[in-house]
């Protein structure tokens, strides 16, 4: 075999790396969109990112998700966004509450009636001053909303509950901010403020009484392991957003920014539909494992959540007429 490098081998490999180079110069091009969230990789959210979200962008971007907080812990993201240090990830109305208070209206217990009426709230145009503010202020775009499921109460402990007087003293986790904090303690519960990335811990150990998150949460994170029973309390239809950083969007041309909103939507969609599936499973599952799974009397924890609301500082900062505007959205 010859070793001599003929003039037609030589411009081979030149093609060949010309070509690689160029292949390369085009991954490099794409829009980076790293995305951080809390949730695990399976998580139907993140699931539904991955594929339907990533292939509707591969185009023009790269989607790359980092999972379980890794990237950022939670509740950090949306100032990472805002510093250009991340281009996207999940948040809730919750975290953006803590820089926007009106926010906190997204976040009252009872105020969602399902995944259908989160969805025509986001799209109404009641929804528009809060997307501009957050976006002229923080640099953040909210592209769509996603549904998380009906939290309920999720506990080590066995005692029956029934209404909000029987959660007096029970150190409920709830995540760190603020009108989480007000949630958890509007249920009649002591709120306790932990990550989510070490609620199955603190459960074993002790440390803290319950949780609430809904099932698909409870079964994907495995919190049946280490809880007894679930009161079907229902008290928040929970959402997510899907942010997306202002300074990324802007760069994007027309075609780009519509192909990302139409991918944001159909996952936001897609992972909807396998989570209400998932909801209705779940209960029969949890059983299985040995919970003792119930609805508790409902209309005193809603009478008891709302009054809280009303007569909170919260809704001091809620625009006029807005809970009316909510509740008419999508009838
Ligand atoms: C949680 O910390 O309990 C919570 O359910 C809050 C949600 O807003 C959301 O951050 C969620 O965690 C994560 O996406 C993990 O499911």
């Amino acid at each position: 075999m010859s070793s001599t490098i003929t003039r037609r081998t030589l411009l081979a490999a030149t093609a060949a790396a010309t070509l690689l180079t160029a292949g390369f110069a085009q991954a490099q091009d794409k829009i980076r969109l790293r995305m951080s969230t809390v949730a695990t990789e399976t998580d139907q959210r993140t699931v539904a990112l991955k594929e339907v979200f990533g292939p509707g962008v591969a185009d023009f971007a790269s989607y790359e998700p980092h999972y379980n907080g890794t990237l950022f812990k939670q509740a950090t993201e949306l100032e990472a966004i805002s510093r250009g240090n991340l281009e996207m990830a999940i948040t809730s109305a919750q975290e953006v509450a803590t820089f926007f208070p009106e926010f906190s209206v997204f976040t009252a217990g009872y105020l969602h009636r399902d995944a259908a009426h989160q969805v025509a709230v986001f799209n109404s145009p009641l929804m528009q001053p809060f997307k501009d503010k957050i976006e002229s202020e923080m640099g953040v775009k909210l592209l769509t909303v996603m549904y998380l499921g009906r939290r309920h109460v999720n506990l080590r402990t066995e005692q029956e509950v029934k209404t909000p007087a029987d959660l007096a003293g029970v150190k409920l986790r709830m995540p760190g901010t603020d009108a989480w904090q007000f949630l958890g303690n509007a249920l009649g519960a002591s709120a306790v403020p932990v990550a989510f990335g070490e609620i199955y811990t603190a459960l074993q150990s002790g440390a803290i009484d319950g949780q609430d998150n809904p099932l698909p949460t409870v079964r994907d994170s495995k919190f049946y392991e280490v809880t007894k029973q679930i009161v079907l309390t229902s008290h928040l239809v929970d959402l997510n957003y899907l942010a997306l950083s202002k300074k990324v969007w802007d760069a994007m041309t027309p075609e780009q920014q519509a192909a990302t909103q139409k991918a944001a939507d159909a996952a936001a969609e897609a992972a909807r539909t396998k989570q209400l599936k998932l909801e209705d499973e779940l209960v029969a599952f949890m059983k299985e494992k040995g919970l003792k799974v119930y609805e508790p009397d409902i209309n005193a924890f809603r009478t008891h959540v709302q009054a809280a609301y009303l007569k909170s500082d919260y809704a001091k900062a809620w625009p006029e007429g807005i809970v009316d505007a909510i509740n008419a959205a999508g009838k």
